[in-house]
Parts: structure tokens; sequence; C-alpha cells
């Protein structure tokens, strides 16, 4: 198909799901309670549809900065998954990096849907329109590992009133999961099938609507219903479901009537459940999307499982391993004080009087923050 073919499929969709998605009262401003905790009607809206949109949460200010390293980021890619050279034939980026840092696709297609990958959790494919004749073979979909290729990126996960948000549903002693930037350039970026992010707790005997945590995604540019990520409202409460049944319930087609799009500004911020349904369709529209997405968890969560997704199975994510991780949170704090230092500094429990030996020092950085998402903890 065509990109100008499915954009004309998908018109009626995407402003039918605009009006549903403004009926939900779940997007506003950040609010807080006195005792600095989400306000209680964000918290309901948030628990009852399973995700929320903060609108003008980072300051354009520090937009510029994350948007400045994500352009020379992308212009330093390798032209391919394992590439030496950019396309300018320098080296590439980042090849000293335990993980790689980018990983990329044909453009407008889906690289996880129907296949196997990441525990099988994206079961079908969606459609993979052409792209145009002039488009480059090859296009970054990810890029991993923030807190190490830009400095803003570490200080982004510091930042308070992220950190807020995260103790308000997770628990003051909330615990890191991964990151990953979702790149969707305009005309050629990928999609990803519908799925639900959670692998490992759907038949614990203490699973309910929060033990798969959540994933913040921080917005660098202003999009639209063609180019956000879509989530249907309420299923984080549905245990696992069978997606493929619902896809074949709808006539096959990926564009599920109940979904809704989280369309969202340069500067805002979005929470999604991760076990809500959710996906994001080939982005055939003019918007540029860059979202800084990292996730955290209820410690209760994590303590004593098993590695899943990006971890293998046989890990085990004990307090030493958990502690591990968390510094990169700490270490993240003391960057941004160091950048902002007018900026209230968040308290993050689990490294209470720690601050000093975690500070964002050279020394640091080569000890927590080099090669930190090999301890990533993926549930
Ligand atoms: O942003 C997207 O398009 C996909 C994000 C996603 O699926 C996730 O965060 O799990």
């Amino acid at each position: 198909m065509k990109a100008s073919e499915y954009q004309l499929a998908q018109q009626s969709y995407v402003s039918q799901g605009m009006a549903r998605a403004l009926t939900l009262g779940n997007r506003g401003p950040l609010r807080f309670d006195q005792q600095g905790r989400l306000h209680e009607d964000i918290l309901e809206a948030y628990w009852r549809t399973g995700f929320y949109v903060f609108e003008n949460v980072i300051d354009p200010s520090e937009i510029k900065l994350l948007q400045a390293e994500i352009e020379n980021l992308l212009a330093r890619a390798p032209v391919d998954n394992g590439a030496l050279e950019d396309a300018q034939g320098r080296p590439a980026f980042g090849q000293e990096f335990a993980r790689p840092i980018y990983s990329l696709i044909p453009p407008l297609t889906d690289p996880w849907g129907g296949t196997d990958k990441l525990n099988g959790r994206h079961p079908t494919k969606m459609t993979q329109p052409e792209s145009a004749s002039s488009a480059p073979k090859k296009v970054v979909f990810l890029m991993s590992g923030m807190c190490q290729t830009m400095d803003s990126g570490l200080r982004l996960y510091g930042h308070p009133e992220l950190l807020k948000i995260a103790a308000s549903i997770n628990g003051d002693d909330f615990v890191p999961y991964n990151d990953a930037i979702f790149i969707k350039q305009p005309g050629l970026g990928g999609s990803v099938s519908w799925h639900q992010d959670g692998v490992t707790h759907w038949d614990s005997p203490q699973w309910d609507q929060g033990i798969h945590g959540f994933n913040f995604q921080v917005q660098l540019y202003d999009t639209s219903a063609q180019s956000c990520l879509w989530v249907v409202p309420g299923t984080h409460k549905d245990g696992k479901l069978d997606i493929k049944q619902r896809v074949a319930d709808n006539a096959g087609s990926e564009f599920l009537p109940d979904a809704v799009p989280l369309f969202a500004a340069a500067g805002d911020v979005t929470i999604v459940n991760r076990q809500a349904l959710h996906g994001s369709f080939a982005n055939t529209s003019k918007d540029m999307r860059v979202s800084l997405t990292f996730g955290f968890h209820r410690r209760s969560s994590v303590l004593g499982a098993s590695g899943a997704l990006s971890q293998s199975n046989d890990e085990v994510y004990d307090a030493q391993r958990i502690d591990r991780r968390s510094q990169v949170v700490a270490v993240a704090i003391d960057a941004r004080q160091q950048f902002y230092p007018e900026e209230s500094r968040y308290q993050y429990l689990p490294m209470l009087g720690r601050e000093a030996q975690l500070a964002h020092s050279e020394e640091n950085w080569e000890r927590v923050i080099r090669d930190y998402n090999l301890h990533d903890l993926s549930i």
C-alpha cells in the first residue's frame, strides 16, 4: 500500500480517536498535593484509564538541549545495524559501549509484529506502507542508553517532578527499569505493533493493575494522532489479552476501535501503564516524533524476579543488582543539580545518605553510568 493510501485509510479512525481521547479526562498540567504526591484526580484518571498526558512539564530550554543532542546522535548513526561508519563515512558513534546504541529498520516497517522477538509480545503485524523511492534503505528506529549517550538524557533521568510521579505511582522505594528512544521520522518511522509490555507477572498471586510498572515518554516535538502512540484505555486491568483475537475480531484491521491517541506537544510527558494494550502506526505524517522512553517499577515487583526481555532469564534481580541499577538515578539527580543548581533536588529514598558517594563525577560516570543498561531490570 502507498503511504498516501494508508493516510487516507487512517483518516476517519484518527478523527474518531481524537474525539474519544478528549472525553477521558486524563490530560492536563502536572499537579501535586501538599505532600508532594500526584494530585488525587490525576491518580484516579491514571488508574482508571492506564495512561496520562502531562502538558508542559519540561522547560523549552531543556527540550532544545535534548533536541540538539538527538540531532547529533542521528547524524553520527551507523548506516546499518553493526556498520562501522555513519552516512558521511566517519566512524559511527558509540561503538565502545557493550550494547549497541542504534537499531535501524527499513522505513515504515514493523520490526517486531508477528515475530518471536521480545518474548513474542507483538503477535500481529502492522501495515507496512511503501516508502518514497528517495528514502534511505535503513532508518534509526531506536536508540538505547540515553544516560550514557547524552548529558541532557542523564539530567532528564534525575528530573525531580518525574521522579515524584514515579514515587506517587510505585512508592518511594521505586526501582528503575530500562530506557529507549523511539525515533519516528516523518514519512520514514516504523510501527510498533499492538502489545502489552510486561511479560513476567501475569500469573502471579500478587497480580494487580500496577504490578508491571509504567513508562514515561518525554516528547521532544509536537505530535499528532498519526505519529503518536495509541492506547486502549482500561486494558491494564484486564490481565493478559488475546491480541491476535482482538485484531481478528476487528476484521484483521490494526485500527482497533476503542484505542485512543496520546497526541502531545514538545515538552509534554506521557505515562503509560506497562499492562495497557498499546502500539503505534507507521509514521506517514509530516511529524517528527522523538519519545524518550524510560520506566519505573515497584520494588516488590522486581526483587527476586528473573530476567526477561533485554535480560537473560538466568539473571535474578536480587537486592544488590537492584541497588546497582538504582545508583544511576542517584548520579542522574546529582548531574541535574550541578547543571540546574536553582532547582529543588529530588531525595531518592533508596540512596538516602549516599549522595556524596554517588555524586556526578568522572569516576562515578565510569563506574555507574558506563554500560549501566547491562543491568536493566526488565520484567
Ligand atoms: O512510542 C512508540 O511508538 C512505542 C512505545 C512502546 O511501545 C513502549 O514504550 O512500550
